[in-house]
Formats: structure tokens, sequence, C-alpha cells
């Protein structure tokens, strides 16, 4: 199983700054040290600045204090310990393999506002996918500018990817059903269907969406198996607000946190969790086809509080 397995080192790697961001300030006030409301307040603000979220940081820390003023907490470490398993138990709950179904193909719809990565996002997935041997189709079905077909194009080539293209300004539905139709008939394992992000407005863009959601079902009724929401991980509340208003329209499965290499706000993975309840199942570390990771909960909190 495991459409990916996740090593260790690459997400370390990606998550580098989120590591110092956290650590920096936490290994060395806390390992060794007596806590107090000081030290409580100053893990508050690392945990808010690495973007943890309101609502955890505030139960985390309010568990903290308690357990500091009745006397059951005394040394730093245990702070680390019982943050560590708080925020493992937050993150451990759901399932975070990617669907695969048994009768290909798989057809995963990638979706988001626009430049967040979604279509750097399906060619590294589409090559995480070729490095397993499973065969990928790629529609572009994001059709209203020519150079975002154009880039998927490329990525095709460079990978060694089939594509599916309509002409700029070709309806995007449309290349979803021959997309659809074409994975069908070459018997390919998965369909990753590139959509899409910015339109004249929100509404049209979730019309869209739906649309290309309904012609994929004419000929595959249980599919998409799989719709993945990117968003920017520099992007912070907004990019949890683009998620509500996403999921209003469709049943997301999943999220492709995009850019995490960029920020030093890795904790937006707890906020996420804490405000959707949508799991995300794999981090964009990088620009490279290979810098894409299976989500980790156990190495993302070793990454958040080992140096
Ligand atoms: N550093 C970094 N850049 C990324 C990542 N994913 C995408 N990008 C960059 O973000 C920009 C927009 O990506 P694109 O895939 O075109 O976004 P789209 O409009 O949602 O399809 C491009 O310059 C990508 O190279 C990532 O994980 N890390
Ligand atoms: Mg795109």
């Amino acid at each position: 199983m495991g459409l990916f397995k996740s090593t260790i080192s690459a997400l370390r790697k990606g998550l580098g700054r989120t590591r110092d961001a956290i650590t920096a300030p936490l290994g060395p006030l806390l390992r060794g040290k007596t806590l107090d409301d000081a030290t409580v307040t100053e893990i508050e603000t690392a945990l808010i600045k690495a973007d943890v979220g309101l609502a955890t940081t505030a139960a985390l820390v309010g568990d903290l204090r308690e357990a500091v003023k009745d006397g059951r907490m005394h040394r730093g470490e245990e702070a680390i310990d019982f943050l560590r398993s708080e925020l493992g138990q937050r993150l451990s709950s759901t399932n975070l393999e990617l669907a695969r179904s048994d009768t290909p193909p798989t057809v995963i719809l990638v979706a988001g506002v626009n430049g967040v990565g979604k279509t750097t996002s399906v060619a590294k997935i589409a090559y995480a996918l070729m490095q397993e041997d499973r065969s990928v189709l790629v529609a572009a079905a994001d059709t209203y500018r020519a150079a975002a077909v154009e880039q998927l194009g490329i990525w095709s080539e460079r990978l060694g990817f089939d594509l599916v293209r309509g002409q700029a300004g070709a309806d995007p539905a449309a290349v979803a059903f021959d997309a659809t139709e074409a994975a069908l008939a070459r018997e390919v394992d998965v369909l990753l269907v590139d959509t899409a992000g910015r339109m004249h407005n929100e509404q049209g863009l979730m019309r869209q969406l739906t649309k290309i959601q309904s012609v994929i079902r004419k000929q595959i009724p249980d599919a998409p198996h799989e719709v993945l929401l990117v968003l920017d991980a520099t992007q912070g509340q907004n990019a949890l607000a683009q998620a509500q208003a996403f999921r209003e329209t469709i049943d997301l499965t999943g999220i492709v946190l995009a850019k995490l290499d960029g920020t030093a706000r890795g904790g937006i993975v707890l906020a996420i969790h804490e405000a959707l309840d949508i799991p995300v199942k794999l981090v964009g570390v990088g620009e490279r086809p290979e810098d894409i990771e299976a989500f980790d909960p156990g190495v993302f909190i070793e990454a958040l509080f080992d140096a």
C-alpha cells in the first residue's frame, strides 16, 4: 500500500524552517528549566507565531497552566512531552493515504485558487506515481490561460506522462470528459485532473468544479476518488478561508499543503486540522518534481520539537 512512502530526510529538510522557528525558542527555553507562568507564555507565543491556530494553542496552554499551577508539572521536558503527545493525538486520527480505486483508473481531482501550486503538485504527484510504476494520465482542464496548458505540456515532456489537453478557451468539463474516456480506454492506473484557479467570480469557479465532477461521474460513477485542495502554506489564515469556501461546494478528501519549504509557519498543518477536519495528505517542499511528500504526523511532530 502507500501510494507515497515518505522519506524522513526530505520532510525534515522541508520543515527545516519550522523547526528553527519553534525549537529555537522552545528548546533552550524548556530543556533543563523549571516551568513557570513566564515560560508558559513564551510557549504560547511560539505556537501562535508558528500558525498552530488559536483554539489549539489556547487549549494546550490552558492545560499547561493548570498543570503548573496544581504542581503536576515542573520541568521543561515535561512540557515538551505533553505538547508532543497532544499535537500527535490531534493529527493521528485520519487516514492519510491517497484512496485507490479497485477498478482503475483512480481519479484524482485537484482544485485550489490561482497560484497556490496546483499544476506543480499535479506534476509532482504524477512523477511520484510513475516512480511506483503506475501509469498516469493528466488532464489539463485549466483552459482559461494558454500558459497553463503550456506549463503542463512542459512537465509532461520532461517527466514523460501523457496529457489530454483542450484548446485554449475550451470547456474544462469537456477536457475532463475526454480525459476520463481516454483513461478508461488506455487502462491507466491514475487519472489526474488539473483545474483552473481563476474565474471571473468564485461562483463561476465552483460551478465549473461541480461540472467537471459530474462529467467524470458519467463514465465512472464513484469518481473522483480523491478531491485534493491545494493550499499555499505561506498564506496562513487566508488558506483556511479558501478551504472553507471550496468545501461548501465540493466534498474534499484531502489537502495538499504546498510551499511548506517557504514558511516558518508549519503549524498551519495543525490549524487546518483544527478548523476543517480535512486531512493534510501531501506536502510540497520545493519546486522540483521530487519535492512532494506524504504527510507523516510522527515525523512532523518530531521536526517541530527536536532540533
Ligand atoms: N517553493 C515552492 N514553490 C512551489 C511549490 N509548489 C508550487 N510552487 C511554485 O508556486 C508557483 C505557482 O505554482 P503553480 O503550480 O503554477 O500554481 P497553480 O496556479 O495553482 O497551478 C510556481 O512558481 C511554482 O514553482 C512548493 O512546494 N514549494
Ligand atoms: Mg495551474
